[in-house]
């Protein structure tokens, strides 16, 4: 035997003692796609460094789903390929792996920086989108050939030890995958720890506009426009579009959930001097206490901040030495730095300072601008 075909046999071995019993690598597939759900959704909210693990879980589980299917299709590969033995339930079977292989398929080649555009979307929000149908597609798949794992499946030591060099194998892969694109110098070596692509120059054109599905009102009259300052302040006020921009100027990065970002010279008036002009805030009693700041858009869509991180963002104006377009949320948009960028709301027409969380505002971002 030569050493190459022994390399290739030591693998091949490690990679078998990897596989874990095939009822345990059913249950980490329906395991590892629930986690993958939830990491990807949690990612969305997440605009600080220090969130990076995340993303590196996220990211590994992908790769350890990779292996898990690989073992998967190799055991049931016949029940696919031979008509003898399709049933009633192989249709969900193949629509779950299309769904599975589309998911794969699209962050992979995500990562490696391609965007292939599907009318507005980007390839991201389709990974999304096949990564949201793919949890009920694979409960579904459970469901109809359900076998209660066994002890013996998730016998402790080799489990842990399995898991652990799966994850590892993936987090590695993904490091590798660094590596070739920033030799290849591909679009995807450029990336923030999000995995957000920079969008380079400064003002309007220098980064897309996104908006959610339907959000999509009418360019704002600035001579009309007031914002309107209310809730939990002293005297309440409404400003014009010229108040507003107050010239206070900060730098921040906006990073947006479709994957880009960018980093821009933002100017407008800071939320705190924003609170001052309505007398500051007040409680209106004992048991409703200032504690939030509700942003809300000309179209309803809307989010809150805390009070103390609220007073030191911005209500912006203008983005590098120009004023916004419409498209980027004149007259005034929300600049909330370390947010995500869905939490940046455009086209701000009322600022209100509230005591409580407003759990709603999950829900109307995605429906606002419906009808
Ligand atoms: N009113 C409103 N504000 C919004 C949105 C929206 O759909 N409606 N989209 C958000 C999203 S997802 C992002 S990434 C940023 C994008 O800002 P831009 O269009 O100026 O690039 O605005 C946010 N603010
Ligand atoms: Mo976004």
């Amino acid at each position: 035997m030569g050493t190459e075909s022994r390399v290739a046999g030591t693998i091949r071995a490690a990679v078998e003692r990897l596989e874990p019993p095939p009822r345990a690598v059913d249950w980490s597939l329906f395991a590892f796609v629930t986690m993958e759900v939830v990491t990807g959704l949690v990612s969305f909210t997440v605009g600080v460094p220090e969130g990076w693990p995340l993303f590196w879980l996220h990211r590994a589980l992908g790769m350890g789903i990779v292996a898990l299917l690989a073992w998967k299709l190799a055991r049931v590969r016949r029940r696919l390929t031979d008509p003898g033995q399709w049933r009633r339930s192989t249709a969900l079977s193949v629509l779950t792996l299309v769904a599975v292989l589309g998911t794969l398929s699209t962050g992979v080649v995500w990562v490696f920086g391609l965007d292939v555009r599907i009318s507005y979307w980007t390839l991201l929000s389709v990974h999304v989108g096949f990564g949201l149908a793919l949890l009920p597609l694979v409960g579904a798949h459970a469901a109809t050939r359900f076998r209660l794992p066994r002890r013996v499946d998730f016998e402790r030591r080799r489990t842990a030890v399995r898991y652990t060099v799966l994850l590892a194998a993936g987090a590695a892969t993904y490091r590798l995958q660094q590596d070739v694109n920033d030799l290849l110098d591909t679009a995807g070596a450029d990336r923030r720890f999000t995995g957000s692509q920079p969008r380079e120059g400064a003002g309007n054109g220098a980064f897309p506009i996104t908006s959610w599905v339907a959000d999509d009102p009418d360019p704002i009259d600035r001579e009309e426009y007031r914002l309107r300052v209310d809730g939990l302040v002293s005297d309440p006020v409404e400003l014009s579009a010229d108040e507003v921009a107050a010239g206070h100027e900060t730098e921040a990065l906006l990073d947006c959930t479709s994957g880009w970002y960018t980093v821009q010279d933002w100017q407008g008036i800071r939320v705190g001097d924003l609170l001052e002009a309505a007398g500051g805030t007040a409680a209106e009693d004992a048991s409703r206490e200032p504690a939030y700041v509700r942003f809300t858009s000309v179209t309803g869509y809307r989010w809150s901040l805390p009070l103390a991180e609220a007073e030191d963002a911005l209500l912006a104006t203008h983005v590098g030495g120009e004023r916004l377009s419409h498209g980027h949320g004149a007259p005034a948009r929300l600049v909330a730095r370390d947010r995500r960028g869905f939490q940046w709301v455009k086209w701000v027409t009322r600022v209100e300072v509230r005591a409580e969380y407003d759990l709603g505002q999950w829900v109307v971002t995605l429906v606002s601008g419906f009808d």
